[in-house]
């Protein structure tokens, strides 16, 4: 049997990551806003949820025009999230903890507040700083955009600037938003300076970055116009993969230059990419010898709660990885997806996949999430399965990411108020598209009403908190043994205690009823998950570990999972 790698260096391999967004986490010092000390406060829940490293999302200066994703000063803390001092002490404090850090890197566009980028815009036609960015002759007279490409959050991904003196000038380009110019990559300036980003961060002993939209930093420089897509009647770019802006072969010389910066630390950094790429060998590529280390496995999360569709990921993501040596990895949401509990319990799930990993049907659609988040939600159901996922999530092997708040099982707050909505998406689609506020809202650690010990006192959030949160507080869950975190607790002690969790080994139980996913880890343990309506009976041989759920007279239920053990041999 194959078991954990030895090596200290390859924690990476099998990692469970927790990824806090900070603003929505905790609240140190009570203006309504998480900050740098909530989360050094809060390092204990961390550490007792067993968790092997944490992920902060963008916590640098920033309008806050994209939720921090919109940086102006890519080395140093926003002032409401505290100082750089703060920042070395979380780092310090985290790994005295035995919780690697890992940050943010935000390459493929800035904010347009970054002193470079005003710079651009201030020193007219022939400041050199143009050249950081994409800015381009409008079409006809000028006033057309150069191409027809709309932007990921609604409207045109180029923005006319004004010159100093009044008159109306060129475009930039902006995948995001406006507020988010994007950055000349075919710049060697622009390399340098992000290779500067890294040492800055890995000098002050963090442990690797994840690696925002890791496949759109290199474009078609002959800027052709995009296919309309049929669904939408617009040339989105989130639904063109490939073509001019994403997952061109140029992104690998970046890659691998980012590698070399991490290789040349002891202990080696680590990257996480960040790509909406499938299939599975579209993606896996990334993480080849000598590119990045890992990469989001979006299709674990696009995908249905469905036992084909998913044995047809697992199998997919499996091979694809193993062909380049690198560990898969498992993630159910992060602060872009609707909350899995609420995911999962609506009629449509996720997307369908076949047995090769190919998305069979695009049930989530044309605007994203939002068609499925306006279906009702069975939130009982939802937990349920999001207990059950948590199971199979954690049984499988490589490294799997956490989102803060599903260890609480907490649901997506679809019924915020339209004036609390901060993603730009909301605004620039006419408040068609709600966005991601609702995976966002701030953690509930305490107390039995808003804020719920988000901050000190009353104060509240920057986000509302739902009354239906009460009971479900961090304090709560402490204190009761069948709770969502009382799971997770278990079963991250678990997967730390079991060598065969962290290993490799992989094989399906091929003779497990129809409407079960089963498979083993090395010799001794297997993971059952029922997707159908009727209880199963589990093997004998095996011994229940943790279940999802009580179980009914030792049977498998509906949307239930367990971990098992062999307790005698010879099934
Ligand atoms: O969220 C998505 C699909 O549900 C993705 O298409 C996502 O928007 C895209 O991969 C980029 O996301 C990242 O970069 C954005 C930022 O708004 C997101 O929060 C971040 O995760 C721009 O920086």
């Amino acid at each position: 049997m194959t078991t954990a790698s030895a090596d200290p260096n390859d924690w990476w391999r099998s990692a469970v990551v927790y990824q806090i967004y900070p603003r929505s986490f905790a609240d140190h010092d009570g203006d309504g806003t998480g900050d740098v000390r909530g989360i050094i406060d809060h390092l204990p829940h961390l550490a007792t949820l067993g968790v092997d490293a944490l992920w902060v999302s963008p916590w640098y200066p920033s309008p806050m025009a994209d939720g921090g994703y919109d940086i102006s000063d890519y080395c140093a803390i926003a002032p409401e999230f505290g100082t750089l001092a703060d920042a070395e002490e979380l780092v310090a404090r985290a790994h005295e903890a035995g919780l690697r850090v890992l940050l943010d890197l935000v390459p493929n566009h800035t904010s347009d507040a970054h002193p470079l980028f005003q710079r651009a815009l201030a020193g007219g036609p022939d400041a050199p700083e143009r050249e950081l960015f994409h800015f381009r002759p409008g079409r006809g007279d000028g006033s057309e955009p150069p191409t027809n490409w709309v932007a990921m959050f609604g409207g045109s991904a180029w923005t006319r600037v004004t010159e100093p003196d009044g008159t109306p000038g060129p475009w930039y380009l902006g995948l995001f938003t406006p507020e988010q110019p994007d950055w000349n990559w075919e710049n060697p300036a622009v390399a340098e300076m992000f290779d500067d980003v890294l040492r800055f961060w890995f000098d002050r002993g963090i442990d690797g970055f994840r690696i925002d939209v890791a496949d759109s930093m290199v474009k078609d420089m002959s800027f052709p116009d995009l296919p309309i897509d049929p669904r939408t009647g617009v040339a989105t770019l989130e639904k063109i993969v490939g073509g001019p802006l994403r997952d061109r072969p140029e992104v690998e010389h970046i890659h691998r230059r980012w590698r070399a910066v991490a290789d040349s630390y002891d202990p080696p950094r680590v990257f996480v990419s960040e790509a909406w790429l499938t299939p599975a060998p579209r993606l896996a590529k990334f993480v080849a010898p000598g590119r990045l280390h890992t990469t989001f496995n979006f299709d674990h999360l696009n995908c249905a709660w469905d036992r084909d569709s998913l044995r047809g990921v697992i199998n997919a993501t499996e091979k694809a990885y193993a062909e380049v040596g690198a560990p898969s990895t498992w993630v159910l949401s992060n602060h872009d997806t609707p909350r899995v509990a609420s995911r999962y319990g609506k009629a449509v799930t996720g997307r369908m996949f076949d047995a090769d990993g190919n998305v069979t049907d695009s049930r989530v659609g044309p605007g994203g999430w939002q068609a499925m988040l306006e279906l009702p939600t069975d939130l009982a159901l939802g937990r349920r399965r999001a207990r059950a996922a948590a199971l199979l999530e954690l049984a499988l092997p490589g490294g799997a990411y956490v989102y803060q708040g599903d260890e609480l099982g907490l649901d997506e707050v679809e019924d915020l108020p339209d004036e609390a909505r901060q993603d730009p998406t909301f605004a620039r689609t006419n408040h068609e598209i709600w966005g991601r506020d609702g995976c966002r809202v701030p953690l509930p650690w305490s107390g039995t009403e808003p804020p719920f010990g988000f901050g000190p006192g009353t104060g509240q959030p920057w986000l509302p908190q739902p009354a239906r949160w009460t009971g479900q507080t961090v304090a709560d869950q402490e204190a009761d043994p069948t709770s969502h975190l009382a799971l997770y607790r278990a079963l991250l002690a678990e997967r730390r205690s079991d060598p065969a969790l962290r290993g490799p080994d992989f094989a399906w139980v091929d003779d497990a009823p129809e409407t079960v996913l089963a498979f083993t880890r090395g010799d001794a343990f297997a993971c059952w998950v029922n997707f159908g309506p009727d209880a199963v009976e589990l093997p004998a041989a095996y011994a229940v570990v943790l279940a999802s759920e009580p179980l009914t007279d030792g049977r498998l239920g509906a949307d239930q999972a367990v971990w098992l053990r062999l307790s005698r041999p010879g099934r």
